[in-house]
């Protein structure tokens, strides 16, 4: 028996296995160097890379407001904020690359359709006031779930997601300024903050993705403390804080069976078509091709930008090199 052992355990790997475990037990972080089971590498570049591919994806639906935004000021700040989806986007794949992943890769999976970004992305902003909706709902809906996030287990997504919090959470107030002012506006603006907040409910309520008996990932990536609340528990603290923004605004929510339950101290919501879901996931939403093109679009208009930045950091470095200085 104890030879038997001998011959299929490697005590290396055990060793290995061992520590990962003591650290995600113990609430620590997990660091690009640790060694790390197969699973967890692979889960965490699906969830940084989704991650970011929708930071960059998400600036399309704003970015085309921002030539039509009413005031300089309102387009000062839409430009700002489409900025710093650009940025947290970049922080993310930097992120992701500590995985031992390039980010060529990771944007040649997105433009084949094997990696994902958000489901929201894919439907259209069709009035001022859905700058409003998004903001207010879109990256409410982001910060319930990314505050979690900055004490997930991967080190360096953990620590990016500190700084893209506090920026999400200014794109949260500033969305919600915009359906303050309409709301409180004419009645063709209240019409139309209203209108946004129909449309961009639901699919608000699906960004946190399916409910937890039909999600594939939530139990692993929980007992890897990658997840600290579930797709379920997220969407309801979602609801619980925003019914009563919405309140205030003195706008309707879009659902006949929302009501507080005294007794689960939580509201009571109806159900969600998770057949557009996950129509939309799969690529047949309303906006998914123009998304996909338009993207793949600027990665090729903008290959001469990234040729031109490799050609002078080469330069650069036989620059520095030729005056004998290590780079
Ligand atoms: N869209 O087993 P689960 C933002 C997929 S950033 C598309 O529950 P998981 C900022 C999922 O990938 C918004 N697919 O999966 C901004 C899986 O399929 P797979 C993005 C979805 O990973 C604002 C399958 O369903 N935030 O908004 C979606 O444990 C304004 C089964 O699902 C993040 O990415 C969905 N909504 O939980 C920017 C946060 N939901 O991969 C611009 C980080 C699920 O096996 C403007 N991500 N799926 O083929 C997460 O926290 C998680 O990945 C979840 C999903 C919670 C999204």
């Amino acid at each position: 028996m104890y030879h038997v052992c001998m011959t299929i355990t490697d005590p290396v790997q055990t060793d290995h296995e061992a520590r990962f475990d003591a650290l995600i037990d113990g609430g620590h972080k997990i660091e690009p160097r640790d060694w790390m089971p197969e699973a967890y590498r692979k889960t965490m570049i699906r969830q940084i890379a989704q991650h970011a591919h929708s930071e960059v994806i998400g600036q399309q639906p704003e970015g085309n407001w921002i030539t039509r935004a009413p005031t300089l000021q309102r387009k000062a700040i839409l430009i700002a904020k489409v900025q710093d989806e650009a940025g947290h986007g970049l922080y993310l794949y930097s992120a992701a690359e500590t995985l031992g992943v390039s980010r060529d890769e990771m944007n040649d999976l997105l433009h084949r359709g094997v990696q994902k970004y958000s489901s929201i992305f894919n439907y259209p902003t069709l009035s001022w006031a859905d700058m409003g909706a998004i903001g207010w709902l879109v990256d409410g809906a982001a910060i319930t779930n990314q505050v979690m996030l900055t004490r997930t287990s991967y080190g360096p997504y953990a620590r990016a997601m500190i700084r893209i919090c506090k920026e999400e959470s200014f794109h949260q107030r500033q969305g919600y300024e915009i359906m303050l002012e309409l709301a409180n506006g004419t009645e063709e603006q209240r019409d139309m903050a209203q209108d946004a907040l129909d449309r961009f409910w639901w699919p608000s309520l699906a960004m946190f993705g399916p409910p937890d008996a039909d999600s594939t990932h939530t139990e692993q990536s929980m007992a890897w403390g990658i997840k600290l609340e579930t797709n379920d528990e997220l969407r309801q603290k979602f609801v619980d804080m925003t019914v009563p923004q919405a309140r205030y605004l003195g706008l309707s929510v879009p659902d006949p069976d929302l009501v507080w339950n005294d007794e689960r101290g939580h509201f009571d919501f109806g159900d969600i078509d998770w057949d557009e879901f996950w129509r939309v996931v799969r690529g047949d939403g309303p906006c998914n091709r123009e998304r996909v093109a338009h993207k793949r679009k600027a990665w090729d208009d903008g290959a001469w930008v990234r040729e031109a930045a490799a050609a002078h950091a080469a330069k650069r470095t036989s620059d520095l090199a030729g005056k004998g200085t290590s780079t």
